[in-house]
């Protein structure tokens, strides 16, 4: 059986720009073999984030989140693959970095800082139906 190549938007917080690990992230990205198909630093305004979290809005970190999302350059990627979807996901690890699985980007590089959001690095969008939703806000 074969499966579908698929797109995904990853995007490099502003945390992991600011500690300069863009890098790091985009070679756990090349290494596992999925395609950087576009790639452009950013600078979020409001707007954009409201409608990029939209499933957030009402949240208790709703607002922390879009201000940390605000506080500096984001690098934003359109990434290609058999199933990366999923498979960014993976790499990426789970949402919490105190607990996500060493090996994984948020694992190995992020932790708690004691704020009210987690700043854990990457964004990875978690469907299909999110990543055409999401790359068209953001390329
Ligand atoms: P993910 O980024 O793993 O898809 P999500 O979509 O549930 O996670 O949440 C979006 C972001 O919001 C997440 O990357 C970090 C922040 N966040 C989520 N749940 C949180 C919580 N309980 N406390 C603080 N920040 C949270
Ligand atoms: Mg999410």
């Amino acid at each position: 059986m074969s499966t579908p190549v698929e797109e995904t938007l990853v995007l490099v917080k502003p945390d992991g720009v600011a500690r300069q690990l863009t890098g790091e992230i985009l070679r756990r990205i090349e290494a596992k073999g999925y395609v950087i198909v576009d790639l452009k630093m950013v600078q979020a305004d409001r707007g954009l984030l409201e409608q990029h979290y939209e499933e957030h809005q009402g949240k208790p970190f709703f607002e922390p989140l879009v201000e940390f999302m605000l506080s500096g350059p984001i690098v934003a990627i359109r990434l290609q693959g058999n199933r990366v979807i999923e498979g960014f996901r993976s790499l990426a690890g789970t949402t919490d970095p105190t607990t996500a699985a060493p090996g994984t980007i948020r694992g190995d590089l992020g932790r708690d800082w004691g704020l009210k959001v987690a700043q854990n690095l990457v964004h990875g969008s978690d469907s299909p139906e999110s990543s055409s939703r999401e790359l068209a806000l953001w390329f």
